[in-house]
């Protein structure tokens, strides 16, 4: 991944900001670690990009409005266009979107796929239609089926078979109470590069659940056949195979992260920011230490809150004096559960949140 860095902006995502990105591929673009400060929206310029597939061309975001989208699994399925849909209902929600492997390069064992720091999330403003509203205008969700499936718009060239690349996830049906067919983006429409003009939103729940140019939604009896669902994006022990009995990459768990100072500061008082998330719930707290976790501080969050899925920014003014130091953040839930020191090694290097590995070695001068 290292020898990649540093290379220019694929087109697609052109009007990006290079600086506050790094590129490890056409496919995947980090934010820097430093560009979000205390942020509380993380702007869509400098929002990172993860494709499983190529994107789909520009055409599909000409006529937004004329999208289709198929619904089945519900007393009346059919076919509906984005501009119908938005007649439906609609709602804003602020969510993190935060890939499954954010926070791989800190795995000691070899793991393969994007070495992402803690750059692969950021804080999104989504608005479109809950879909508890469009399955309450269809009539209800059909007896018996247990999974919400989204399926990605990408075409699957002739000759694949769609199982084995198509991206296709399937979540528990509950989480349909919280997820949103969204069309607006940080008030703006999808971009193409982040799932316009259709993209199923489900907060709390790790990025690829958040299914991008969404042309179906099915309620159904069993999880997607598909590759991505069955055997990828599940914890599996260090050196096994995926298998649909291990866990899939669905709730996202409590997290945090110092965004600066990030390697020196000046003697004296020193502002030290970062970013907290609780996953599927609310935050209680964040805590600061400076002393490589012997003692903590509790951190004041900055700016409102904007809901159990959104992050908080925080910060602790701290008073260092020269040398090194040793800065690490851990948040904890309104429901108990605690960042932890450590996480347990799994093979593809999912979910890491543990404090220590996301600590920060400063100097000061
Ligand atoms: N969707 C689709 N359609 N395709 C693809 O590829 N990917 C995933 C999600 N969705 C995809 C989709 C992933 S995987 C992620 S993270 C996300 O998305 C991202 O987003 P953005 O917007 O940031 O790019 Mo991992 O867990």
């Amino acid at each position: 991944a290292m020898a990649q860095e540093g290379k220019a902006l694929p087109d697609y995502v052109a009007w990006k900001d290079a600086d506050d990105l790094i590129v490890h591929s056409q496919q995947t673009l980090e934010t820097q670690r430093g560009a979000i400060g205390s942020g509380l929206v993380t702007p869509s310029e400098d929002l990172y990009i993860r494709n499983n597939l190529p994107a789909p061309s520009e055409e599909i975001v000409a006529d937004r409005d004329a999208w289709e989208l198929s619904v089945e699994g519900v007393a009346e399925p059919r076919a509906i266009t984005l501009g119908d849909l938005k007649t439906i209902g609609v709602e804003t929600v602020a969510c993190v979107l935060q890939c499954s492997g954010n926070g791989r390069a800190f795995f000691e064992h070899e793991t393969s796929g994007t070495q992402w720091s803690v750059g692969a999330a950021g804080n999104v403003v989504w608005t479109g239609v809950p879909v508890r509203d469009v399955v309450a205008a269809m009539g209800g969700v059909a007896e018996g089926l247990d999974w919400l499936t989204g399926t990605g718009g990408e075409e699957i060239p002739d000759g694949v078979p769609k199982e084995t690349i198509q991206v296709e996830r399937s979540v528990p049906k509950e989480a349909m109470e919280r997820a949103i067919l969204a069309w607006d983006m940080n008030g703006q429409p999808i971009p193409l590069a982040h799932g316009g003009p259709l993209r199923l939103v489900i907060p709390g729940y790790y990025g690829v659940n958040n299914v991008k140019y969404l042309k179906r939604l099915a309620f159904t009896e069993e999880e997607s056949p598909n590759k991505i669902q069955q055997t990828s994006y599940r914890i599996r022990p260090v050196g096994e195979k995926g298998a649909p009995s291990q866990p899939s990459m669905f709730e996202m768990n409590v997290k945090s992260w110092i965004t600066g100072p990030l390697e020196e500061a000046g003697t004296g008082k020193v502002q030290i920011h970062g970013v907290a998330m609780g996953g599927i719930t609310a935050l209680e707290k964040v805590e600061v230490s400076t002393d490589d976790g012997q003692s903590w501080t509790q951190a004041q969050f900055l700016g409102p809150d904007m809901g159990p899925y959104a992050w908080r920014p925080f910060v602790v003014i701290a008073d260092l004096g020269q040398g090194s130091h040793v800065l690490a953040s851990r948040a904890s839930t309104v429901d108990g559960q605690v960042q932890p020191e450590t996480f347990e090694p799994n093979e593809r290097g999912y979910g890491h949140n543990g404090w220590r590995a996301h600590a920060v070695d400063l100097t000061v001068l």
